[in-house]
Protein backbone atom coordinates (compact mmCIF):
# COMPACT_ATOMS: atom_id res chain seq x y z
CA UNK A 1 0.00 0.00 0.00
CA UNK A 2 1.29 3.50 -0.74
CA UNK A 3 1.32 6.12 1.46
CA UNK A 4 -2.14 7.74 0.85
CA UNK A 5 -3.78 4.26 1.15
CA UNK A 6 -1.62 3.45 4.30
CA UNK A 7 -3.86 6.72 5.65
CA UNK A 8 -7.05 6.54 3.45
CA UNK A 9 -7.50 2.63 5.58
CA UNK A 10 -7.21 4.03 9.42
CA UNK A 11 -9.44 7.14 8.53
CA UNK A 12 -13.12 4.84 9.19
CA UNK A 13 -11.46 3.86 12.84
CA UNK A 14 -10.73 7.29 13.70
CA UNK A 15 -13.62 9.06 12.40
CA UNK A 16 -15.78 6.17 14.55
CA UNK A 17 -13.82 6.67 17.48
CA UNK A 18 -13.99 10.41 17.50
CA UNK A 19 -17.60 10.09 16.60
CA UNK A 20 -18.16 7.75 19.78
CA UNK A 21 -16.55 10.32 21.75
CA UNK A 22 -18.49 13.44 20.54
CA UNK A 23 -22.31 11.40 20.53
CA UNK A 24 -21.79 9.72 23.47
CA UNK A 25 -19.33 11.63 25.88
CA UNK A 26 -19.92 15.43 24.26
CA UNK A 27 -20.93 16.82 27.73
CA UNK A 28 -17.91 14.92 29.51
CA UNK A 29 -15.61 17.73 31.67
CA UNK A 30 -12.26 16.94 30.39
CA UNK A 31 -10.99 20.28 32.21
CA UNK A 32 -11.75 23.85 34.03
CA UNK A 33 -10.23 26.92 32.91
CA UNK A 34 -9.27 29.45 35.47
CA UNK A 35 -8.82 33.01 35.40
CA UNK A 36 -5.00 33.06 35.33
CA UNK A 37 -5.00 30.69 32.72
CA UNK A 38 -7.40 32.60 30.60
CA UNK A 39 -5.37 35.84 30.79
CA UNK A 40 -1.78 34.06 30.82
CA UNK A 41 -1.65 32.69 27.23
CA UNK A 42 -4.16 30.03 28.09
CA UNK A 43 -1.19 28.06 29.78
CA UNK A 44 -2.09 24.23 29.81
CA UNK A 45 -5.76 24.55 29.09
CA UNK A 46 -6.05 21.24 27.44
CA UNK A 47 -8.33 22.19 24.29
CA UNK A 48 -6.56 21.32 20.80
CA UNK A 49 -6.58 17.62 19.70
CA UNK A 50 -3.15 15.77 17.92
CA UNK A 51 -2.20 12.61 17.49
CA UNK A 52 1.13 13.08 15.65
CA UNK A 53 3.28 14.37 18.77
CA UNK A 54 2.90 15.09 22.36
CA UNK A 55 5.11 17.44 25.09
CA UNK A 56 5.92 15.92 28.33
CA UNK A 57 7.64 18.98 30.39
CA UNK A 58 9.77 16.09 32.08
CA UNK A 59 10.89 13.95 29.29
CA UNK A 60 10.27 16.56 26.27
CA UNK A 61 8.67 15.61 22.57
CA UNK A 62 7.14 12.39 21.60
CA UNK A 63 6.96 12.00 18.15
CA UNK A 64 3.99 9.94 16.92
CA UNK A 65 4.65 7.80 20.52
CA UNK A 66 8.48 8.00 20.00
CA UNK A 67 11.76 9.78 21.66
CA UNK A 68 14.13 11.42 19.46
CA UNK A 69 16.50 8.97 20.95
CA UNK A 70 14.22 6.18 19.73
CA UNK A 71 13.75 7.45 16.53
CA UNK A 72 17.56 8.05 15.92
CA UNK A 73 17.57 4.85 16.00
CA UNK A 74 14.82 3.25 14.55
CA UNK A 75 14.00 5.14 11.29
CA UNK A 76 15.83 4.13 8.02
CA UNK A 77 19.37 5.41 7.23
CA UNK A 78 21.27 5.13 3.74
CA UNK A 79 24.40 3.37 4.04
CA UNK A 80 27.21 5.51 5.20
CA UNK A 81 24.64 8.13 7.00
CA UNK A 82 24.53 8.24 10.93
CA UNK A 83 21.32 10.38 10.47
CA UNK A 84 17.72 8.52 9.03
CA UNK A 85 16.93 10.79 6.05
CA UNK A 86 13.75 12.96 6.45
CA UNK A 87 11.31 11.19 4.32
CA UNK A 88 11.06 8.45 7.10
CA UNK A 89 10.19 11.40 9.47
CA UNK A 90 7.58 12.53 7.35
CA UNK A 91 6.03 9.08 6.87
CA UNK A 92 6.05 8.55 10.29
CA UNK A 93 4.02 11.84 11.37
CA UNK A 94 1.82 11.29 8.23
CA UNK A 95 0.93 7.41 8.94
CA UNK A 96 1.53 6.81 12.33
CA UNK A 97 4.20 4.17 11.93
CA UNK A 98 7.71 4.06 11.69
CA UNK A 99 8.15 3.15 7.95
CA UNK A 100 10.51 0.76 6.34
CA UNK A 101 13.26 2.12 4.49
CA UNK A 102 11.63 1.36 0.94
CA UNK A 103 8.43 3.41 2.22
CA UNK A 104 10.95 6.10 3.68
CA UNK A 105 12.36 6.41 -0.15
CA UNK A 106 8.37 6.64 -0.88
CA UNK A 107 8.24 9.75 0.51
CA UNK A 108 11.91 11.13 -0.78
CA UNK A 109 10.90 9.63 -4.36
CA UNK A 110 7.64 12.05 -3.84
CA UNK A 111 9.51 14.89 -2.84
CA UNK A 112 11.82 14.44 -6.03
CA UNK A 113 9.02 14.82 -8.44
CA UNK A 114 7.29 17.46 -7.21
CA UNK A 115 10.40 19.64 -6.09
CA UNK A 116 10.70 22.10 -8.97
CA UNK A 117 10.14 25.87 -7.62
CA UNK A 118 8.17 27.74 -10.01
CA UNK A 119 9.96 30.49 -11.71
CA UNK A 120 7.30 33.45 -9.38
CA UNK A 121 8.97 32.21 -6.30
CA UNK A 122 12.30 33.60 -7.04
CA UNK A 123 10.82 35.95 -8.80
CA UNK A 124 8.99 37.37 -5.45
CA UNK A 125 12.07 36.98 -3.43
CA UNK A 126 14.53 38.34 -5.72
CA UNK A 127 11.34 41.76 -5.71
CA UNK A 128 12.70 42.53 -2.27
CA UNK A 129 15.40 44.35 -1.08
CA UNK A 130 18.32 42.03 -0.06
CA UNK A 131 18.24 43.64 3.80
CA UNK A 132 14.54 42.05 3.82
CA UNK A 133 14.44 39.45 6.75
CA UNK A 134 14.72 35.85 5.68
CA UNK A 135 11.62 34.68 7.42
CA UNK A 136 9.46 37.49 5.39
CA UNK A 137 11.24 36.20 2.49
CA UNK A 138 10.33 33.01 3.17
CA UNK A 139 6.94 33.25 3.73
CA UNK A 140 6.42 35.35 1.01
CA UNK A 141 7.93 32.33 -0.84
CA UNK A 142 5.37 29.97 0.53
CA UNK A 143 2.95 32.53 -0.27
CA UNK A 144 3.82 32.85 -3.90
CA UNK A 145 2.47 29.15 -4.21
CA UNK A 146 -0.45 29.61 -3.06
CA UNK A 147 -1.91 29.88 -6.48
CA UNK A 148 -0.73 26.09 -7.49
CA UNK A 149 -3.06 25.12 -4.62
CA UNK A 150 -4.63 21.67 -5.72
CA UNK A 151 -6.95 21.99 -2.49
CA UNK A 152 -8.45 25.35 -3.54
CA UNK A 153 -8.76 24.30 -7.28
CA UNK A 154 -10.50 21.21 -6.45
CA UNK A 155 -12.71 23.35 -3.72
CA UNK A 156 -14.02 25.50 -6.33
CA UNK A 157 -14.86 22.81 -8.50
CA UNK A 158 -16.65 21.49 -5.55
CA UNK A 159 -14.85 18.76 -4.05
CA UNK A 160 -16.58 16.46 -1.16
CA UNK A 161 -15.70 16.82 2.53
CA UNK A 162 -14.38 13.42 2.60
CA UNK A 163 -11.79 14.06 -0.06
CA UNK A 164 -10.54 17.49 1.46
CA UNK A 165 -7.49 15.45 2.72
CA UNK A 166 -6.23 13.89 -0.51
CA UNK A 167 -6.24 17.01 -1.67
CA UNK A 168 -4.52 18.67 1.25
CA UNK A 169 -1.79 15.39 1.57
CA UNK A 170 -1.08 16.63 -2.17
CA UNK A 171 -0.50 20.52 -1.58
CA UNK A 172 1.74 19.25 1.97
CA UNK A 173 3.71 17.28 -0.38
CA UNK A 174 4.48 19.99 -3.12
CA UNK A 175 5.19 22.47 -0.27
CA UNK A 176 7.25 20.70 1.65
CA UNK A 177 9.19 18.98 -1.56
CA UNK A 178 10.13 22.43 -2.83
CA UNK A 179 10.78 24.11 1.07
CA UNK A 180 14.18 23.17 1.46
CA UNK A 181 14.91 25.13 -2.44
CA UNK A 182 13.37 27.82 -1.16
CA UNK A 183 15.41 28.53 1.66
CA UNK A 184 18.21 27.70 -0.02
CA UNK A 185 17.14 30.49 -2.20
CA UNK A 186 16.84 32.56 0.16
CA UNK A 187 20.50 31.90 2.06
CA UNK A 188 22.19 32.50 -2.04
CA UNK A 189 20.36 35.52 -1.99
CA UNK A 190 20.83 37.47 0.81
CA UNK A 191 24.48 35.96 1.82
CA UNK A 192 25.78 34.30 -1.72
CA UNK A 193 25.91 35.06 -5.33
CA UNK A 194 22.30 34.66 -5.65
CA UNK A 195 22.43 31.75 -7.88
CA UNK A 196 19.47 29.04 -8.24
CA UNK A 197 20.99 25.61 -7.19
CA UNK A 198 19.62 22.67 -8.67
CA UNK A 199 19.44 19.72 -6.30
CA UNK A 200 21.31 16.46 -7.32
CA UNK A 201 19.27 13.12 -8.09
CA UNK A 202 21.96 11.39 -5.94
CA UNK A 203 21.31 13.14 -2.66
CA UNK A 204 18.00 12.82 -0.01
CA UNK A 205 15.71 16.11 0.65
CA UNK A 206 17.62 16.79 3.60
CA UNK A 207 21.38 16.76 2.06
CA UNK A 208 20.20 18.36 -0.99
CA UNK A 209 19.80 21.32 1.38
CA UNK A 210 23.37 20.99 2.23
CA UNK A 211 24.40 20.99 -1.57
CA UNK A 212 22.04 23.50 -2.63
CA UNK A 213 23.62 26.08 0.08
CA UNK A 214 27.64 24.71 -0.93
CA UNK A 215 27.75 23.19 2.13
CA UNK A 216 29.11 19.96 0.61
CA UNK A 217 29.62 18.22 3.62
CA UNK A 218 28.73 14.88 4.57
CA UNK A 219 28.59 15.82 8.25
CA UNK A 220 26.22 18.75 7.23
CA UNK A 221 23.89 16.49 5.48
CA UNK A 222 23.57 14.21 8.46
CA UNK A 223 23.11 17.94 10.54
CA UNK A 224 20.17 18.87 8.18
CA UNK A 225 19.04 15.50 8.87
CA UNK A 226 18.90 15.78 12.65
CA UNK A 227 17.91 19.29 12.37
CA UNK A 228 14.45 18.78 10.22
CA UNK A 229 13.76 15.30 12.07
CA UNK A 230 13.99 17.71 15.82
CA UNK A 231 12.14 20.71 15.18
CA UNK A 232 9.19 19.15 12.80
CA UNK A 233 6.83 19.11 15.36
CA UNK A 234 6.17 20.13 19.21
CA UNK A 235 2.05 19.76 19.80
CA UNK A 236 -0.62 22.04 18.70
CA UNK A 237 -0.17 24.36 20.92
CA UNK A 238 3.09 26.46 20.03
CA UNK A 239 2.44 29.11 17.78
CA UNK A 240 3.30 27.61 14.70
CA UNK A 241 1.42 24.80 14.75
CA UNK A 242 -1.69 26.92 16.23
CA UNK A 243 -1.42 29.62 14.09
CA UNK A 244 -1.37 26.79 10.74
CA UNK A 245 -4.32 24.93 12.03
CA UNK A 246 -6.26 27.65 13.32
CA UNK A 247 -5.95 29.39 9.42
CA UNK A 248 -6.57 25.85 7.87
CA UNK A 249 -9.82 25.88 9.73
CA UNK A 250 -10.90 27.88 7.89
CA UNK A 251 -10.40 25.75 4.57
CA UNK A 252 -7.56 27.94 4.15
CA UNK A 253 -5.14 25.93 2.03
CA UNK A 254 -1.84 24.85 3.23
CA UNK A 255 0.23 27.95 1.39
CA UNK A 256 -2.15 30.44 3.43
CA UNK A 257 -2.21 28.68 6.48
CA UNK A 258 1.59 27.82 6.48
CA UNK A 259 2.71 31.09 5.56
CA UNK A 260 0.38 32.20 8.22
CA UNK A 261 2.52 29.31 11.11
CA UNK A 262 5.87 31.10 9.43
CA UNK A 263 4.55 34.37 10.61
CA UNK A 264 4.33 33.30 14.23
CA UNK A 265 7.61 31.27 14.22
CA UNK A 266 9.56 34.22 13.19
CA UNK A 267 9.10 36.10 16.71
CA UNK A 268 11.31 36.30 19.32
CA UNK A 269 9.85 34.11 21.60
CA UNK A 270 9.23 31.02 19.32
CA UNK A 271 11.82 30.21 16.50
CA UNK A 272 13.88 33.64 16.00
CA UNK A 273 15.04 31.90 19.80
CA UNK A 274 17.78 30.08 17.60
CA UNK A 275 19.08 33.69 16.18
CA UNK A 276 19.04 35.94 19.46
CA UNK A 277 20.53 32.38 21.12
CA UNK A 278 23.42 32.60 18.66
CA UNK A 279 23.57 36.69 19.06
CA UNK A 280 24.23 36.52 22.65
CA UNK A 281 26.96 33.88 22.61
CA UNK A 282 28.84 35.71 19.79
CA UNK A 283 28.53 38.83 22.23
CA UNK A 284 30.09 37.09 25.15
CA UNK A 285 32.15 35.73 22.92
CA UNK A 286 33.45 38.74 21.59
CA UNK A 287 33.51 40.68 25.05
CA UNK A 288 35.73 38.28 26.51
CA UNK A 289 37.89 37.71 23.67
CA UNK A 290 37.01 33.86 23.38
CA UNK A 291 35.15 31.58 25.48
CA UNK A 292 35.10 32.97 29.47
CA UNK A 293 35.37 31.58 32.62
CA UNK A 294 32.41 30.30 34.55
CA UNK A 295 32.58 33.56 36.30
CA UNK A 296 32.38 35.77 33.89
CA UNK A 297 29.92 33.88 32.00
CA UNK A 298 27.31 34.42 35.14
CA UNK A 299 28.30 37.96 36.05
CA UNK A 300 27.00 38.25 32.11
CA UNK A 301 24.19 36.32 32.48
CA UNK A 302 22.96 38.61 34.96
CA UNK A 303 23.71 41.91 33.38
CA UNK A 304 21.59 40.54 30.42
CA UNK A 305 18.76 39.74 33.20
CA UNK A 306 19.25 42.81 35.06
CA UNK A 307 18.84 44.89 31.53
CA UNK A 308 15.22 43.32 31.25
CA UNK A 309 16.00 41.07 28.58
CA UNK A 310 15.94 37.04 28.44
CA UNK A 311 18.22 34.69 28.07
CA UNK A 312 17.73 33.19 24.67
CA UNK A 313 17.23 29.51 24.09
CA UNK A 314 16.15 29.10 28.00
CA UNK A 315 12.87 28.37 29.51
CA UNK A 316 9.50 26.98 28.04
CA UNK A 317 6.30 26.90 28.20
CA UNK A 318 5.89 23.43 28.85
CA UNK A 319 9.14 22.07 29.56
CA UNK A 320 10.52 21.24 33.10
CA UNK A 321 13.65 19.75 32.00
CA UNK A 322 16.49 19.93 29.53
CA UNK A 323 14.79 19.34 25.82
CA UNK A 324 16.05 16.18 24.34
CA UNK A 325 16.16 18.21 20.80
CA UNK A 326 19.15 20.19 22.71
CA UNK A 327 20.89 17.48 24.00
CA UNK A 328 20.97 15.22 20.48
CA UNK A 329 22.24 18.67 19.14
CA UNK A 330 24.68 18.26 22.43
CA UNK A 331 26.01 14.65 20.88
CA UNK A 332 26.06 15.90 17.39
CA UNK A 333 28.75 18.49 18.51
CA UNK A 334 30.32 16.59 20.96
CA UNK A 335 31.00 13.74 18.14
CA UNK A 336 31.81 15.71 15.38
CA UNK A 337 33.65 19.46 16.79
CA UNK A 338 33.90 19.18 20.56
CA UNK A 339 36.79 21.28 20.39
CA UNK A 340 34.93 24.22 18.37
CA UNK A 341 35.22 27.36 20.30
CA UNK A 342 31.03 28.58 19.94
CA UNK A 343 29.87 25.14 20.59
CA UNK A 344 32.61 24.82 23.68
CA UNK A 345 30.99 28.21 24.73
CA UNK A 346 27.21 26.92 24.15
CA UNK A 347 28.18 23.74 26.61
CA UNK A 348 29.57 26.53 29.12
CA UNK A 349 26.05 28.21 29.27
CA UNK A 350 24.25 24.87 29.89
CA UNK A 351 26.59 24.62 32.73
CA UNK A 352 25.95 28.16 34.05
CA UNK A 353 22.96 30.06 32.82
CA UNK A 354 20.27 27.30 34.54
CA UNK A 355 21.78 27.65 37.93
CA UNK A 356 21.50 31.80 37.17
CA UNK A 357 17.90 31.08 36.27
CA UNK A 358 17.01 29.32 39.35
CA UNK A 359 18.94 31.87 41.42
CA UNK A 360 16.63 34.16 39.89
CA UNK A 361 13.70 32.31 40.53
CA UNK A 362 11.34 33.34 37.68
CA UNK A 363 11.65 31.16 35.26
CA UNK A 364 9.81 28.10 35.52
CA UNK A 365 11.65 26.50 33.15
CA UNK A 366 15.67 27.12 33.92
CA UNK A 367 16.77 24.60 31.20
CA UNK A 368 17.79 25.02 27.56
CA UNK A 369 15.44 24.29 24.68
CA UNK A 370 15.99 22.95 21.67
CA UNK A 371 17.26 26.82 20.37
CA UNK A 372 19.81 27.05 22.88
CA UNK A 373 22.75 25.18 20.91
CA UNK A 374 21.64 24.95 17.68
CA UNK A 375 23.03 28.38 16.04
CA UNK A 376 26.33 27.39 17.13
CA UNK A 377 26.26 24.32 15.43
CA UNK A 378 24.94 25.51 12.08
CA UNK A 379 27.92 28.46 12.90
CA UNK A 380 30.41 25.35 12.77
CA UNK A 381 29.68 24.80 8.50
CA UNK A 382 29.85 28.24 8.06
CA UNK A 383 26.04 28.57 7.58
CA UNK A 384 25.42 32.17 8.49
CA UNK A 385 22.26 33.71 10.34
CA UNK A 386 22.66 37.24 8.64
CA UNK A 387 25.73 39.21 7.51
CA UNK A 388 25.15 42.06 9.02
CA UNK A 389 23.43 43.73 5.51
CA UNK A 390 19.95 44.27 7.52
CA UNK A 391 18.11 41.57 10.39
CA UNK A 392 19.58 38.17 10.44
CA UNK A 393 16.96 34.93 11.00
CA UNK A 394 18.03 32.42 8.23
CA UNK A 395 18.42 29.61 11.63
CA UNK A 396 14.20 30.39 11.52
CA UNK A 397 13.81 29.46 8.15
CA UNK A 398 15.60 25.86 8.75
CA UNK A 399 13.56 25.87 12.04
CA UNK A 400 10.46 27.02 9.34
CA UNK A 401 11.44 24.07 6.71
CA UNK A 402 11.17 21.23 9.45
CA UNK A 403 8.10 22.96 10.96
CA UNK A 404 6.49 22.74 7.79
CA UNK A 405 6.57 18.85 7.99
CA UNK A 406 4.84 18.26 11.52
CA UNK A 407 2.46 21.19 10.56
CA UNK A 408 1.21 19.56 7.30
CA UNK A 409 0.81 16.37 8.48
CA UNK A 410 -1.65 18.36 11.56
CA UNK A 411 -3.21 19.65 8.27
CA UNK A 412 -3.85 17.02 6.52
CA UNK A 413 -5.66 14.96 9.43
CA UNK A 414 -7.49 18.30 10.57
CA UNK A 415 -8.68 17.87 7.07
CA UNK A 416 -9.39 13.95 7.15
CA UNK A 417 -11.31 13.80 10.61
CA UNK A 418 -13.55 16.84 9.70
CA UNK A 419 -11.89 19.15 12.30
CA UNK A 420 -14.30 21.95 11.93
CA UNK A 421 -13.64 25.62 11.98
CA UNK A 422 -12.41 27.16 15.37
CA UNK A 423 -14.09 29.70 17.07
CA UNK A 424 -13.72 30.15 20.67
CA UNK A 425 -15.81 32.16 22.75
CA UNK A 426 -14.02 35.41 23.94
CA UNK A 427 -15.40 37.29 27.35
CA UNK A 428 -14.40 40.87 28.45
CA UNK A 429 -13.11 41.86 31.46
CA UNK A 430 -16.09 43.52 32.86
CA UNK A 431 -18.04 39.75 32.23
CA UNK A 432 -14.97 38.19 34.19
CA UNK A 433 -15.21 40.75 37.09
CA UNK A 434 -18.78 40.20 36.85
CA UNK A 435 -18.82 36.23 37.47
CA UNK A 436 -16.34 36.36 40.07
CA UNK A 437 -18.82 39.38 42.02
CA UNK A 438 -21.59 36.82 41.41
CA UNK A 439 -19.91 33.89 43.10
CA UNK A 440 -17.55 34.82 45.61
CA UNK A 441 -20.19 38.39 46.85
CA UNK A 442 -17.39 40.72 46.34
CA UNK A 443 -17.33 44.11 44.50
CA UNK A 444 -15.05 44.62 42.11
CA UNK A 445 -16.55 47.00 39.76
CA UNK A 446 -17.76 50.84 39.91
CA UNK A 447 -21.09 51.38 39.13
CA UNK A 448 -21.18 53.14 36.04
CA UNK A 449 -18.88 49.88 34.66
CA UNK A 450 -21.29 47.57 35.75
CA UNK A 451 -24.41 48.85 33.26
CA UNK A 452 -22.03 48.42 30.28
CA UNK A 453 -22.21 44.79 30.23
CA UNK A 454 -20.71 42.88 27.41
N1 LIG B 1 15.45 34.36 30.68
C1 LIG B 1 14.97 35.27 31.54
N2 LIG B 1 13.74 35.25 32.05
C2 LIG B 1 12.96 34.23 31.68
C3 LIG B 1 13.40 33.22 30.82
C4 LIG B 1 14.69 33.32 30.29
N3 LIG B 1 15.19 32.45 29.42
N4 LIG B 1 12.38 32.34 30.63
C5 LIG B 1 11.35 32.80 31.38
N5 LIG B 1 11.70 33.95 31.99
C6 LIG B 1 10.83 34.81 32.79
C7 LIG B 1 9.68 35.28 31.93
O1 LIG B 1 10.05 36.36 31.09
C8 LIG B 1 8.66 35.64 33.00
O2 LIG B 1 9.02 36.89 33.51
P1 LIG B 1 7.89 37.99 33.90
O3 LIG B 1 7.11 37.34 34.99
O4 LIG B 1 8.68 39.17 34.31
O5 LIG B 1 7.06 38.22 32.66
C9 LIG B 1 8.91 34.59 34.05
O6 LIG B 1 10.25 34.10 33.83
C10 LIG B 1 7.95 33.43 34.01
O7 LIG B 1 7.94 32.91 32.69
P2 LIG B 1 7.63 31.36 32.42
O8 LIG B 1 6.24 31.11 32.89
O9 LIG B 1 8.71 30.52 32.97
O10 LIG B 1 7.75 31.27 30.84
P3 LIG B 1 6.62 31.51 29.75
O11 LIG B 1 5.84 30.26 29.61
O12 LIG B 1 5.86 32.77 30.00
O13 LIG B 1 7.51 31.76 28.46
C11 LIG B 1 9.33 31.35 26.99
C12 LIG B 1 8.22 30.73 27.85
C13 LIG B 1 9.96 30.28 26.13
C14 LIG B 1 8.71 32.43 26.06
C15 LIG B 1 10.36 32.00 27.94
O14 LIG B 1 10.97 30.99 28.72
C16 LIG B 1 11.43 32.79 27.20
O15 LIG B 1 11.20 33.97 26.90
N6 LIG B 1 12.62 32.15 26.88
C17 LIG B 1 13.63 32.78 26.09
C18 LIG B 1 13.23 32.78 24.62
C19 LIG B 1 13.28 31.38 24.04
O16 LIG B 1 14.24 30.65 24.19
N7 LIG B 1 12.22 31.01 23.29
C20 LIG B 1 12.19 29.74 22.54
C21 LIG B 1 11.20 28.72 23.06
C22 LIG B 1 11.21 27.50 22.19
C23 LIG B 1 10.56 27.79 20.87
O17 LIG B 1 9.33 28.04 20.85
O18 LIG B 1 11.24 27.78 19.84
Amino acid sequence: MNLKEQIAQQLPSWRARLQKLVKEYGTFKVAEVSMAQILGGMRDVKALVTDISCVDPNEGIRLRGYKIQELLELLPKRPGDDIPFSGGIYYLLLVGRVPSYDEAMEVEKEWKKRQEVPQQVYEVIRSMPKTTSPMTLFSMGILALQGTSIFARRYDEGMKKEDYWDAMLEDSLNLTAKAPAIAAFIYNYKFRQGQIVQPKDELDWAANFGHMIGVEDPNYYDLSRLYFMIHSDHESGNVSAHATYLVSSALSDIYYSTSAGMNGLAGPLHGRANQEAMEWLLEVYQKFNGVPTKEQLAEYAWQTLQSGKVIPGYGHAVLRKTDPRFTVQLEFGEKYFPQDDLFRLAKLVYEVVPQVLIQQGKAKDPWPNVDAISGAIQHHFGVLDGDGNGPGGFYTVLFGVSRLLGVTANTVWARALGAPIERPKSVTTNMLEQMVEQQLGVKLREESEQERGC
